[in-house]
């Protein structure tokens, strides 16, 4: 009886919308008006509740078996998922990022300055996307690094097959033996949590995570940082990587290439992109030039089709 607009009791909850409607059926009292009766359809606390948890956990329930999980949604992971939801619409695609806020550091283009500079060709990416720049010659300039993060998260947040689990952190992986050959290890999913509840293992005990099982893990974490290079570090922990490469100094020439040349597979199972790449293979760094992570997040997501079609 206290369900008063449950899914079993309909009767129940006309009676207490008191407007006659059901789910999914607007209130005739609603009304735009900014003459001072602005009027607000009729709502009940726990509604809201109930819309954001069923959603929320048929998402978590359909995306414990996905088919690419992309690690971290900033320029790298974005521009990834942007790619491969594009061009492959059949795939059940889960970005996990630790931030409440996705876009890594793609808010802001170098120090607190918003312009972001990305070398040719990757203004290529840009014209896909639909985001304006100004022309330079070698290179080109976006007004404000907040445009490119914002269009393209909306861009890859519109794809029915993409999901984000935002404020969630990876903390571990699933590492099993490779079905193909069982001498060699095979990432085969990643382990999750919430990430209030990741930076409190030390306070709380027993909160255990989540899984998620797919055949294609691309990490996109970032260079060395509180929750930066994860999965390349958690390789090295594991023993599946020997060590770290650690991220070479600045050298805007040889960091972008190589990092876009060297986005692949790095252990059965897992592709690396962007700046986490740098740390696992000791590339240089390229300070704020972008243009190598949108190359190689879309060097990601063709690698990741590689290894779908095997
Ligand atoms: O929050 C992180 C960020 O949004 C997220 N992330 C990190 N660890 C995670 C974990 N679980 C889930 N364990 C996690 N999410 O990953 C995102 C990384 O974004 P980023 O912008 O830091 O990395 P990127 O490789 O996409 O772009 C790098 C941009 C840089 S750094 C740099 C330099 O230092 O020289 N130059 C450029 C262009």
């Amino acid at each position: 009886i206290a369900d008063s607009f449950g899914e079993q009791s309909p009767v129940l909850h006309q009676k207490a919308n008191g407007n006659g409607a059901l789910n999914g059926v607007m209130s005739p009292d609603v009304r735009e008006d900014y003459e001072g009766n602005y009027q607000f359809a009729p709502i009940e606390e726990a509604q809201v509740s109930r819309a954001m948890i069923k959603r929320y956990f048929d998402m978590m329930y359909d995306r414990a078996v996905s088919d690419v999980v992309i690690i971290g949604a900033g320029s790298a992971g974005l521009s990834c998922a942007y790619h491969l939801g594009n061009t492959q619409p059949d795939l059940k695609i889960t970005i996990i990022e630790a931030n409440v806020a996705p876009g890594g550091g793609a808010w802001l283009g170098g120090q607190l300055m918003s312009p972001m500079v990305i070398r040719k060709p990757a203004d290529r990416f840009l014209d896909e996307v639909g985001i304006p720049y100004e022309d330079e010659g070698n290179f080109v300039v976006v007004k404000h690094a907040a445009l490119f993060t914002s269009t393209l998260l909306s861009k890859v947040l519109s794809m029915e097959n993409v999901v984000l689990f935002n404020a969630t952190s990876v903390e571990d992986l699933i590492i099993l033996p490779d079905p193909v050959d069982l001498t060699r290890q095979r990432v085969a999913g990643v382990v999750t949590n919430w990430t209030l509840v990741s930076l409190n293992h030390d306070t709380q005990s027993c909160m255990d995570p989540n899984v998620i099982t797919a055949p294609v893990i691309i990490s996109s974490t970032g260079h060395d940082g509180p929750m930066g290079a994860f999965c390349a570090k958690r390789l090295v922990s594991t023993g599946v990587v020997k060590e770290l490469g650690n991220m070479r100094c600045l050298d805007m020439n040889r960091a972008e290439p190589s990092i876009v040349n060297g986005t692949k597979e790095v252990v059965p199972g897992l592709i690396m992109a962007g700046m986490e790449l740098s740390e696992h293979s000791g590339m240089n760094r390229m300070g704020p030039t972008f243009g190598a992570m949108m190359a190689s997040g879309k060097k990601a997501a063709i690698e990741a089709m590689k290894i779908l079609k095997k």
